[in-house]
């Protein structure tokens, strides 16, 4: 269907409130004729949104599908640009793929690709992302910041701070960052992100910012490997989560941070950051490609790399690692 009527019309039915709106009134708002908006309400109907009709009254919007319907998301969308641009599929091999290319051919900041189910979902160093059926959100954002490539890596900061945001305002859950790209309820892992870019040699063309957040899971969905590892909003909240709402408020702190990083520097995203952050003032295990560091973690340096103090007193800086968090 075509989503700007698609659009429309849940946008009207939805303001309603229960009450009925006429076919009538319908076709007269969106200048197309009664047939057509029948046509459109039996196609909603086979998307899975509910409709009562009631004789000579009109529809009545009932229950709207457990999808990501660009649609839905829309309707819940308080940006100024981000997520203007959706590419949702049911299934992808790997939404970070899918918007490198799309990067690649010029779409805009703020374009977002998004599935219900991923095959070849990855992590960094292209470890494997389970990415279940209809259960999650798997997404990446497209960034068009303009700033060098060595600050890219801010960006896994700035969207900690938002998802952590989100996902607290939408579900009562506060999630704890640990450093750098994973959130976690209990200890558990309910959050991956991963930052990749496409670059000049001193300017970043696009982030490619992928989100994997599982939402609706039981714990019985998760596989063997990760069933000791991971969490869910709804195992966390109790609460079937609506993934649509939460995606759209992703959107709008994304938006806001990614902002005011670029406006301002990472002095208020840092301040956010400490305060979610479950990894400063810990005893960590750092394993880097080379080495492997034992200490405390005592805070991030404004370019948003993480400090550890060693057991000789030394500090040192780690770009990029896996942390454990030590008794
Ligand atoms: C991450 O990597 O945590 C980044 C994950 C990013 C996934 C998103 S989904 C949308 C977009 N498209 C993609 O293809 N990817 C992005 P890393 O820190 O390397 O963690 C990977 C490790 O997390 C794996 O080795 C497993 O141990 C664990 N893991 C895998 N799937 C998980 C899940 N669903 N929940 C919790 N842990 C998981």
């Amino acid at each position: 269907m075509n989503v700007p009527i698609k659009y429309e019309l849940l946008k009207r039915l939805s303001a309603a409130n229960g009450k009925p709106l006429s076919g009538q009134q319908l076709a007269d708002d969106l200048n197309i004729s009664r047939t057509a908006i029948w046509k459109h309400m039996k196609q909603l109907e086979e998307e899975g949104y509910t409709f009562e009709s009631i004789r000579k009254k009109g529809y009545i919007l009932l229950s709207t599908p457990d999808t990501l319907d660009p649609a839905k998301i829309t309707l819940a969308l308080e940006t100024e640009h981000f997520g203007k641009k959706i590419v949702y599929e049911k299934i992808l091999t790997s939404t970070q793929t899918v918007a490198h290319q799309y990067a690649q051919e010029g779409a805009p900041d703020g374009t977002v690709i998004i599935c219900e189910e991923q095959t070849d979902g990855r992590g960094r160093l292209m470890r494997e992302w389970k990415s279940q059926k209809g259960k999650g959100i798997w997404m990446s954002v497209i960034l068009r910041p303009d700033v060098p490539p060595y600050e890219a890596p801010q960006f896994t900061l700035v969207a900690a701070v938002a998802i952590t945001n989100a996902i607290k305002d939408v579900t009562g859950v506060r999630p704890d960052i640990k450093w750098p790209n994973d959130l976690l309820i209990n200890g558990l892992k309910c959050t991956g992100i991963l930052t990749e870019m496409q670059a000049d040699p001193d300017r970043v063309n696009a982030i490619i910012m992928g989100i994997g957040i599982n939402v609706n899971h039981e714990s019985e969905d998760f596989d063997e490997d990760i069933v000791h590892i991971a969490t869910s909003l709804k195992i966390a909240s109790g609460k079937q989560v609506d993934r649509a709402k939460l995606v759209a408020k992703i959107l709008f702190y994304l938006e806001k941070y990614s902002k005011q990083y670029i406006e301002e520097g990472f002095e208020n995203i840092k301040t956010l950051w400490e305060e979610y952050s479950c990894t400063i003032g810990s005893r960590i295990k750092a394993t880097t490609l080379r080495d492997v560091f034992v200490g405390k973690a005592i805070g991030i340096t404004k370019d948003g790399i993480l400090q550890l103090q060693l057991d000789d007193g030394r500090i040192e800086n780690i770009y990029s690692a896996d942390i454990e968090l030590q008794k």
